[in-house]
């Protein structure tokens, strides 16, 4: 029987991945352990808590804080974490970038500790193609140097490199996989696939950052969950691991395929004032993973239109979410790069 801590268990990829583990493997037992930050939510789980009452937990809990993470791991006789615990938002890293160096570099060090401490089986650092910072051609392969460009990728950056150097240091048995851009079912409607979806719904405008043409790799969350779980048994301790799925996709053509899978018009976008340092593209070189014996299974084109009906069938879950911080947040990285046009259709104002 493992027990498997679940760090971020209640936020996008970490729910996801929690109820894929629980269907594959039935002798497993799952204790999530979440801060509850905005991005989380007990809403992820609910299914998971009521079909898998006997092997999940819940445990409410800031991964920054040791004692609480020791006596998690104690109490619950975990033998390994899986870290998905992080500030993840490249916006909201450039108002309070403070969060993200506490949780991404400081929150990450803790479970460390605690893994060396305790003596761990393993543990797993979900980290981000972001490390690489822009590349313009090519792909970046998992010995490349790290150039992140925003508070969010050069904290993630620093969660890596404590890992490497606690596997170097003290034989630490940590993995780092560092998955790209990635969507489906549950995430935070701030980034730009969950935001166009909804947004579109309500026929609000959809703002694209400068010219449109920067380029993300796109991974569907199950593929990058079945990444993980194929890291965690098969990888070996102190290597890193790329997962992208070679979906490569400016955000104008990612837009236009959202608008027409909801038949909705081109006129709903809205170029606005770019993301300060914005990289202009990532690309992954996965030759490893795909080594140890990994592919996505999911085609691009119908995993995004199975992710846009969900969004349509599950208004309960996003709806609410579009309410109270969320507005304050998105006056505050909307109202002023958006045209009047915008403020007039939304309501906000810039400022
Ligand atoms: P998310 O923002 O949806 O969820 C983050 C979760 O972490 C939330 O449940 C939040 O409450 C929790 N959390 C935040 N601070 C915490 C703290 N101090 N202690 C305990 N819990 C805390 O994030 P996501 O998109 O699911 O990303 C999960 C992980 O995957 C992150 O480490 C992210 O860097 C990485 N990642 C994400 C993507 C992507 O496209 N979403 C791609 C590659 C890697
Ligand atoms: O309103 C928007 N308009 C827009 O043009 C938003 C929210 C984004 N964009 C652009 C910026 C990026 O080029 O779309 C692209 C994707 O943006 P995000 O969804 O914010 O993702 P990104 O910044 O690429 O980072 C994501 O992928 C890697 C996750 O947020 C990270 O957690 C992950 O590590």
């Amino acid at each position: 029987m493992h027990t498997l801590m679940v760090t971020g268990g209640a936020g996008f990829i970490g729910s996801n991945f929690v109820r894929y583990i629980l269907h594959k493997y039935p002798n497993y037992k799952v204790v999530v352990y979440d801060k509850l930050t905005y991005a989380g939510n007990l809403d992820n789980l609910k299914d998971v808590a009521e079909d898998f009452a006997d092997r999940y937990t819940f445990v409410h809990g800031d991964i920054c804080d040791a004692k609480k993470v020791e006596e998690t791991i104690r109490a619950h006789k975990v033998n390994v974490v899986l870290n998905f615990a992080a500030e993840t938002h490249v916006d909201r890293s450039l108002f309070e970038p403070g969060s993200f160096i506490q949780t991404d570099v400081f929150g990450t060090y803790v479970l460390l500790e605690a893994v060396r401490k305790l003596g761990l089986e393993r543990m797993v650092q979900v980290s981000t193609d972001e490390v690489y910072g822009s590349i313009e051609a090519g792909s970046s392969k998992e010995t490349d140097p790290l150039h992140p460009s925003s508070p969010y990728s050069a904290s993630k950056a620093g969660g890596d490199l404590m890992c490497l150097a606690y596997h170097t240091t003290w034989k630490v048995p940590v993995l780092i996989t560092r998955g790209s851009n990635t969507f489906g079912p549950y995430q935070y409607p701030e980034k730009i696939i969950p935001l166009f979806i909804t947004n579109a719904l309500d026929n609000l405008p959809l703002p694209l950052y400068g010219d449109g043409l920067n380029v993300r790799d796109w991974l569907y969350v199950i593929d990058h969950c079945e990444a993980i779980d194929l890291v965690l048994h098969r990888g070996q301790p102190g290597e890193i691991y790329n997962i992208g799925a070679g979906n490569e996709l400016t955000n104008l053509e990612l837009t236009r395929r959202i608008l027409r899978l909801l038949n909705k018009p081109e006129s709903l976008i809205h170029f606005v004032e770019d993301r300060p340092g914005h990289d202009r593209r990532y690309s992954l070189d996965c030759t490893k993973i795909r080594a140890l014996g990994w592919q996505p299974r999911h085609e691009f084109d119908s995993a995004l239109e199975k992710t846009v009906q969900w969004y349509m069938e599950n208004e309960w879950w996003w709806r609410k979410l579009k309410s109270g911080e969320y507005l304050e947040y998105y006056k505050k990285q909307y109202g002023e790069r958006l045209r009047d046009t915008f403020a007039r259709s939304t309501g906000f104002r810039a400022g």
